[in-house]
C-alpha cells in the first residue's frame, strides 16, 4: 500500500486516478470473434469453446437433465442463504417500481409515463476461479420484476462442458431457461447478432474480463444497449480512530481478492489508525487462499492521511468510488456530503459484503469513476420509460394556438398544419 501523508488538495486528482485500460489493442481480435460468430453461429461458439474453455461441447445449450442434475449437489444451507438473499433483494427492487401518474398538463391535454419491460436481455456471468452466482441474483430478479419476456443466461462451460452447479441452482430459482454456454467476446456476439438458436437481445448484462468488457463496449455502436462501461472493481474506506483496524483490513481485503487490478482506497484522519490498518491487512492476507490475488492488487492501493474527516470525504467525491464504506463515528452525518459513489455502507457494522450478497441493494455498480454520471444497475436499467399523452378537442382548442405560433416560429408549416386542420373542422 503506498501511503500519503496529508498531501495537497492539488495533489489530490493525480492520487485519484485509476491505472488507464488498453481495450484498444484488443479490439482486432474482439471483431475477429464477431466475425466468426456472425458468420457460423453455434459452430462458433462449439469452436471457440474448444479454444478458450478447453470443452468439447455437443451443444451450446444447457439441458434439462443437467440443471436437474445440479439441483442437489447444492447444500441445504447454501440453498437457505440463497433464498434469504433472493427474498432482500427482491423486496429492495420490488419497491423501485413506478405507479403511473397521469398528469393533467392542462385541461384536456393528459400525459403520462409508465415503464415497460425491454423485451430480450442477455445476462452475461462469468466462470472461472470464482463463480459469481450472486450477481445472476442481482441482474435475474430485477429482469424478472421488470417483465423482461426474454432472459437469456451466458456463462463459460468448464473444461469438462458442465456449468458450475449453484450458477445453475440460481437460475432455476429465478426461473431462467435458457443458459447458453459462451463465454468472452464470444458469448457477447452472440447475444448481439443472434445464432441460429440465440436470439439477438436488445441490452446485454453482466461483468467479465476485459474481452467481453472490450466486446461489450464495441456492441453499443451496433445498437445493443449495455448496463454500464465497466473497469476493475474498487472500494474507498474512510475511518476515523473510532473505527476497529481489524474490520477496515478485512473490508480493503474482501475487495483485493477480486482481481490483481481490483482498487483498494483506505483515507483516515488519523495517522495511528493508518498503522493499524496496515499491520492488520499484514496479519490477515497471510491466512487467505487467494493472498496471491490480493496482495497484487494490494500493491496498487493506496492509503491516505488527511487532516480531516471533511476532506477525506471531498477526496472520496473525487475519487467517485464504486464502493464507499464510512467507518467512523457519526457515518450520517458523513454520508450527507456524499456526491459520487457507487454505493454507501455506513457504520462499523456495514461490511461491503452485505451488499455484494444479500442486504438488498444490487452489487453492478459504476467503476472506474464512472459514479460520476452512472447509477448502479437497478430495477430502472431493464425498462423503458414510454411517454403516452391523450388529447380532447377542447384541450386541442387550448394548446393549438401555441404549437402553431411556435412551429411557425421554427420554419415548420407542416407542423403548425397538423394542429391547424384539427381546429378547422366542424
Ligand atoms: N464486489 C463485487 C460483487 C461481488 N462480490 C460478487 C462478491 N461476489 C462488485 O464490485
Ligand atoms: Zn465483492
Amino acid at each position: 500500500m503506498r501511503t500519503y501523508l496529508y498531501p495537497n488538495a492539488s495533489e489530490w486528482a493525480a492520487l485519484t486516478q485509476r491505472p488507464v485500460q488498453k481495450l484498444d489493442q484488443l479490439r482486432a481480435g474482439v471483431q475477429q470473434t464477431f466475425d466468426l460468430v456472425q458468420q457460423r453461429g453455434d459452430a462458433a461458439l462449439v469452436d471457440l469453446a474448444a479454444k478458450f474453455d478447453k470443452a468439447e461441447l455437443k451443444n451450446v445449450w444447457v439441458s434439462e437433465e443437467e440443471i436437474t442434475a445440479a439441483l442437489p449437489q447444492v447444500s441445504e444451507e447454501l440453498k437457505s442463504a440463497i433464498q434469504l438473499a433472493y427474498n432482500n433483494i427482491k423486496r429492495f427492487h420490488e419497491a423501485q417500481r413506478e405507479v403511473v401518474q397521469p398528469v393533467e398538463t392542462m385541461a384536456g391535454v393528459n400525459c403520462w409515463r409508465k415503464s415497460v419491460a425491454i423485451q430480450k436481455v442477455g445476462l452475461y456471468i462469468p466462470g472461472g476461479s470464482a463463480p459469481l452466482f450472486s450477481t445472476l441474483l442481482m441482474l435475474g430478479i430485477p429482469a424478472q420484476i421488470a417483465g423482461c419476456r426474454e432472459i437469456i443466461l451466458a456463462t463459460p462451460p468448464g473444461a469438462d462442458g458442465s456449468v458450475n452447479a449453484t450458477i445453475l441452482y440460481t437460475a432455476h430459482l429465478l426461473g431462467i431457461t435458457r443458459i447458453l454456454k459462451a463465454g468472452g467476446a464470444q458469448a457477447i456476439a452472440a447475444l448481439t447478432f443472434g445464432t441460429e438458436t440465440v436470439p439477438a437481445v436488445d441490452k446485454i448484462f453482466g461483468p467479465g474480463n476485459q474481452y467481453v468488457t472490450a466486446a461489450k463496449q464495441m456492441v453499443t455502436q451496433l445498437g445493443v444497449a449495455i448496463d454500464m462501461p465497466a473497469g476493475p472493481s474498487e472500494v474507498l474506506v474512510i475511518a476515523d480512530d473510532s473505527a476497529d483496524a481489524d474490520f477496515i483490513a478485512a473490508d480493503l481485503l474482501s475487495q483485493a481478492e477480486h482481481g490483481p487490478d481490483s482498487q483498494v482506497v483506505f483515507v483516515t484522519n488519523s495517522e495511528k489508525q493508518l498503522q493499524n490498518v496496515q499491520a492488520a491487512v499484514a496479519r490477515q492476507i497471510a491466512q487467505l487462499p487467494r493472498q496471491t490475488v490480493a496482495q497484487q492488487a494490494l500493491n496498487n492501493s493506496l492509503g491516505v492521511v488527511l487532516t480531516s474527516l471533511e476532506d477525506a470525504m471531498a477526496f472520496s467525491n473525487l475519487y467517485a468510488p464504486e464502493h464507499l464504506i464510512l467507518s467512523v463515528e457519526n457515518p450520517v452525518e458523513l454520508a450527507d456530503l456524499v456526491t459520487q459513489a457507487g454505493s454507501v455502507f455506513m457504520g462499523h457494522f456495514s461490511p461491503e459484503s452485505v451488499g455484494d450478497y444479500a442486504s438488498g441493494t444490487n452489487h453492478t455498480l459504476p467503476t472506474n469513476g464512472y459514479a460520476r454520471n452512472y447509477s448502479g444497475v437497478s430495477l430502472d436499467s431493464f425498462v423503458k420509460k414510454i411517454t403516452f399523452q391523450q388529447v380532447s378537442r377542447e384541450g386541442l382548442e387550448r394548446i393549438g394556438p401555441a404549437v402553431e405560433l411556435m412551429a411557425e416560429a421554427e420554419g415548420l408549416h407542416a407542423h403548425k398544419n397538423a394542429v391547424t386542420i384539427r381546429l378547422r373542422k366542424s
